[in-house]
Formats: structure tokens, C-alpha cells, sequence
């Protein structure tokens, strides 16, 4: 049964949340000031330099492969792909600092260990993405619902969104996030923006509990991302460094993009 959240407002990092959120009984935890404005500048320099590109399916201005571009491709060609990007992003974050690192740093102080994903055969997924001027309709990201089985991310039994803002619309509510207290159920399919894989109309979440949140530039936000979410559209500039994170039925957590 659904159960409403036990706070609207934004948790901290520690044990008992990162329980909670997977449980969905918070919507989201806060890091403030996870990175200086100027760490966030450096990287953003970085980020422009290697350059984005456009995902066709979803007009995405993108650094770094996302895992779900490559659910028809398959696995080996994925892990192709992922070996130039995993270098262009060593070259993006030696010129700032990795933020990826620094949270799995984190927490683990939080006793909250987290590994790279890896197939059975050792080869290990690209995490650590950006993005540019993204501002998504409802949707929900899952890998267990969304990609073949024999993806080792696909074992995971719940996902949580990891984004750290580099860059924020001034205006107010320009780029906040959505996150609705529901999860996706076959009857939403009714609610598909026709020519756009896997984007809703607000219908989707029409009676269901929301909280609109506000990030900083510097702040990590941790979601559930099988909750329907979105971003609300700016003209002005938004940039993310973005991950997922999923437990396994081992009992770890893994990371990915
Ligand atoms: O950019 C954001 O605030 C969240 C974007 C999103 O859809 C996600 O992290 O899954
Ligand atoms: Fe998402």
C-alpha cells in the first residue's frame, strides 16, 4: 500500500535516511555545500571544454554514456562505448575534482559503502554524467524495470538518483525538481507524451503527494528515482553531474549513470 511521506522537507545524510529514502518514507535528502562555488565553476569549465552532445531519443545535451541509451544496443557495445568516456571524464575531473569519489568518501564514513557496478566478467560501468539545459517531464528511472536482464544494474531492487548542481537558474523555481510519491503502475502508459520514450503529461501524478525542491549550486540531492519526477523548464543555464545508485540482493550498493 502506498504510504505518505514522513516529512516534506529535505533530510540529511546519515544511515537512517538513505534507509528511509529507499523505503520511501522521505522524498529526499540534502547535502548542502557538498562543493564550493568554485569547485562547481572548475568543473563546469572542464565539462564545456570536452563538449556535450545530443542524445536523440530524449534532445538531451549530454557528457558520458547513459546506461539506458544502449538497451537495445546491448551490453558489449555499451561497454565499448564506455571505455573513451571513462577516459574523457578522467580528463574532465583531473582538471577539478571527481565528485563521485568524494560521495562514495562519504558514505562510506556514513557506513554506507558503495562500489563501482560490474558485470560477473569485471567489466565495470561509465558513472559520472552530465547534464546540460535537461529539464525532463514526469518520468521515473529503473533499471530493473527498463533493461534486459543481463545487466548486472537490472538485479537492483531500488534506485536512487544522485545529482550534484554545478549550475542553477537565478529566477525562482526555474530548474526545481519534482519528485511525486508514486511509482510507475501499467495503467500509466495512458498518460505517454506521444514521440517521447518514456516522458509523461502531468496526469501522471494527478492527486499524488509532491514536493518541490530548490537545489544549490554545490548541492548533492538523493532520490528515489522510481518516483515519478520532472524539471521545471528555465532559459537559463542548468548543469548536473549525475549518477544512479541500487542495491543488490547481495545487500551492496552500487553506482552508475
Ligand atoms: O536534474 C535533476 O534535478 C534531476 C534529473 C533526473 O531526472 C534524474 O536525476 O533522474
Ligand atoms: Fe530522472
Amino acid at each position: 500500500m502506498k504510504q505518505s511521506w514522513k516529512t516534506e522537507e529535505s533530510s540529511p545524510l546519515n544511515q537512517t535516511n538513505w534507509k528511509a529514502l529507499q523505503a520511501n518514507e522521505i522524498p529526499f535528502i540534502r547535502i548542502p555545500r557538498f562543493a564550493t562555488t568554485e569547485e562547481c565553476e572548475q568543473l563546469a569549465y572542464a565539462l564545456e571544454h570536452a563538449g556535450y552532445r545530443t542524445v536523440s531519443y530524449a534532445n538531451v545535451q549530454r557528457f558520458g554514456l547513459s546506461y539506458y541509451e544502449f538497451r537495445d544496443a546491448g551490453k558489449s557495445a555499451y561497454f565499448e562505448a564506455a571505455q573513451a568516456d571513462k577516459i574523457r571524464r578522467q580528463y574532465v575531473v583531473q582538471q577539478a575534482f571527481d565528485p563521485l569519489r568524494r560521495f562514495v568518501e562519504l558514505a562510506r564514513k556514513h557506513n554506507q559503502p558503495l562500489h563501482c557496478a560490474m558485470e560477473p566478467e569485471g567489466e565495470t560501468y561509465f558513472a559520472g554524467a552530465a547534464r546540460k539545459n535537461t529539464y525532463p517531464p514526469w518520468h521515473t528511472d529503473s533499471a530493473p524495470r527498463k533493461m534486459p536482464p543481463d545487466w548486472c544494474i537490472a538485479c537492483v531492487t531500488s534506485q536512487l538518483s544522485w545529482n550534484l548542481y554545478l549550475q542553477m537558474p537565478t529566477a525562482p523555481r526555474g530548474g526545481t525538481l519534482r519528485v511525486a510519491n508514486r511509482q510507475w503502475q501499467s495503467q500509466d502508459e495512458q498518460f505517454l507524451i506521444p514521440q517521447q520514450d518514456g516522458l509523461y503529461t502531468d496526469l501522471v501524478v494527478q492527486g499524488a503527494e509532491q514536493v518541490e525542491i530548490q537545489p544549490h549550486i554545490g548541492d548533492v540531492l538523493l532520490f528515489n528515482s522510481m518516483n515519478y519526477h520532472c524539471v521545471v523548464p528555465s532559459l537559463e543555464s542548468r548543469l548536473t553531474m549525475c549518477a544512479f545508485l541500487g542495491d543488490t540482493p547481495q545487500g551492496t550498493w552500487i553506482y552508475w549513470s
